[in-house]
This record gives structure tokens, C-alpha cells and sequence, in this order.
């Protein structure tokens, strides 16, 4: 994945990974029970506290927490090197016959107000043992199935925040030709000036391999737009979430795409500790079997001042395509 997802620390309740699994022979072919499940946590300093974890039932399979998704096992402080998770008796039982979607959340904070550079972490499921099951026959999640991101406490000083949104835009529900071959959200980012004022010189956007499509043929647009409180929203009755940045529509290269402008400058004005909300866009015209994705690469975002480090790139955008509607 390569991509790191910065949380400020004091953050509660924050998704820190997702997991689903079918029971393949569920023993009486009706329902079987989800026991425990090892986590590990991988601390790059100690100083992490990872605390109220909890495993909550994805009903509707989003990979959030909806309010009426019940928290089915928790643990209040995990231990050195991971959380021991017990499920709910009175909420372990799940149906044999589907496939089961959770997510993983818990709450994070740093020891110290300081929090220096390279404070990350990580869950991980080691393996398909981690899990146990009762009355489950084969039950098993497959490695695929298992995503946990890293995740960087957002430092205090030094640096200048570029990471993905927490209302990062989904792919239509329904991705027909229709719905997504227009102007739509492809990615949130979040960026801030951390112990210093700043401004962003230049954005670059780019495609993550040649399995995409690229710029002037599956992306007829691009533009980059102020997302006011982060979100996710772009209000079309108010003028700053209405009008882009900048948009570029007319491409010199396919791999990449500049966005320098004295309008971009003049909005991606930072005073010390401010925090802005950006949405990018993309018009797409795709075909059957393309499929979209955009990166903000490693050098992608360049500063005024060029004393602070850019901290959280690079970013990915979500993966967009349209299916194929002809049965
Ligand atoms: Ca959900
Ligand atoms: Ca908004």
C-alpha cells in the first residue's frame, strides 16, 4: 500500500482496519460463533496509546461505524505488543449462509504533548489462527480480506500535513456509466501548517500505474477544490465550494498533471496551525473494464517554505470503474 494515514493525537473512535470472513462448512448450516481474535500492534514509539478498542459489526459493509452497528467485542487499554479481543456472547452468533464485514476502531493519543516525527503504528492480523471460531467448520477469513492500514501520530512541530481526508469520497454505489462518467469527488485531503506559516506552491497529481486510466483519455478534467470544515461535502449554494481552485482540462502529459496558479497560492495561504480541507475532482469517461486512480506522489505538494517537510504523501485515491450493466 505504501500509504500512511496521519490522526491527530486525542482522536476517539478512529477505524484502524477492517476484516470479513465466510464460514465455508458452518457446522449446522445456520449459524456459528465468532470467540476471540488476536491482535497484534506494531508501535514505532512508545509513547502511542491506543486505547478503548473495539470491534464493531459492519452491517451495511461501508467500512465505517453507522450509529445503529453494534460494538460486539471490547478491550479498554491494550497490552505491549496487542489486544486480546473477547467477543460479546450475547452478540457472537452470526449466520452460516454470508459473508461477515467489521471494522476495527479505537481511540489514540501520545503520552507527552510533543509528539516527534515517525510516531506510527499499526494492527495486524497475523494469521487466519488469530481468529477463533465455534461451530464454524472451516471458518476462515482469507489474507485479502484483511486491510489495516499505517497510521502516523500527526507530529507537533516540523512538519506540513498532506494526508487523506477522513471524508475521503466513496465510488458511487451504483458505478454505471451514468453515475460516473462526470465531474465527481475522487479524493479528500487534509493539509496543515503545523508550527509555522506556509503556502503550497504547486500540487501535483499523477496516475498510479499504467493499470489506470490516464489524463486526456479516461480523465477528460481535473480540478482542485476548498472543502470549508472538511466535510467531504462541496455545497454548490456557496461560492468557495462551488467554484474550483483551479481546473485543468487540456493535458501535457498523461502521467501527470501541474496545478501552479496564482489562485492556488493565494487560497493555500497557511497561518501557523491552520488546517484546510481540499477536494479534487475528476471527469471521467470511462469504458468497460477501465478503471481510475490518482496519486499524490512523494515529491507531489511543494511549500514556500521549504524549511518544513511535506508528512504524509504519498496519497491514493480510491479505485473507480463502471460495470457492466448487460446480463
Ligand atoms: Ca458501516
Ligand atoms: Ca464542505
Amino acid at each position: 500500500m505504501g500509504s500512511t494515514i496521519i490522526i491527530p493525537k486525542g482522536t476517539k473512535g478512529r477505524v484502524v482496519g477492517q476484516f470479513n470472513f465466510v464460514a465455508e462448512n458452518c457446522a449446522k448450516n445456520d449459524f456459528f460463533y465468532f470467540v476471540s481474535l488476536q491482535l497484534k500492534i506494531q508501535r514505532d514509539d512508545l509513547n502511542i496509546v491506543l486505547k478503548n478498542i473495539e470491534i464493531v459489526y459492519d452491517k451495511n459493509r461501508n467500512g465505517a461505524v453507522d450509529t445503529d452497528e453494534p460494538v460486539i467485542a471490547y478491550k479498554e487499554v491494550a497490552d505491549a505488543t496487542g489486544v486480546f479481543l473477547i467477543l460479546d456472547p450475547q452478540k457472537s452468533s452470526f449466520a452460516g449462509s454470508e459473508e461477515h464485514y467489521f471494522v476495527i476502531r479505537a481511540d489514540v493519543d501520545f503520552a507527552v504533548d510533543r509528539v516527534p516525527g515517525g510516531a506510527s503504528f499499526r494492527f495486524i492480523i497475523e494469521s487466519e489462527d488469530s481468529f477463533s471460531f465455534s461451530d464454524a467448520g472451516a471458518a476462515k477469513p482469507d489474507g485479502t480480506a484483511i486491510n489495516f492500514a499505517d497510521f502516523l501520530v500527526e507530529p507537533t512541530e516540523n512538519y506540513f500535513i498532506v494526508t487523506r481526508g477522513d471524508n475521503d469520497p466513496v465510488p458511487p454505489e451504483s458505478p454505471v456509466a451514468t453515475e460516473v462518467n462526470k465531474d465527481i469527488p475522487v479524493l479528500q485531503l487534509r493539509t496543515k501548517a503545523l508550527d509555522a506559516a506556509n503556502r503550497i506552491r504547486r500540487i501535483r497529481i499523477g496516475i498510479p500505474s499504467d493499470d489506470y486510466v490516464t489524463f486526456g483519455s479516461g480523465i477528460r478534467s481535473v480540478s482542485i477544490y476548498l472543502d470549508l470544515g472538511g466535510d467531504g461535502i462541496l455545497d454548490p449554494m456557496i461560492e468557495e465550494e462551488r467554484v474550483p481552485i483551479e481546473k485543468i482540462e487540456e493535458f501535457d502529459d498523461e502521467f501527470d498533471v501541474t496545478f501552479e496558479s496564482e489562485g492556488l497560492a493565494n487560497k493555500l495561504h497557511y497561518s501557523e496551525g491552520q488546517e484546510i480541507f481540499l477536494i479534487v475532482k475528476a471527469h471521467f469517461g470511462l469504458m468497460r473494464n477501465d478503471k481510475a486512480k490518482i496519486e499524490l506522489n512523494r515529491g507531489a505538494v511543494l511549500l514556500e517554505n521549504t524549511s518544513k517537510k511535506v508528512e504524509g504523501l504519498p496519497v491514493f485515491s480510491k479505485e473507480f470503474y463502471i460495470v457492466d450493466l448487460e446480463e
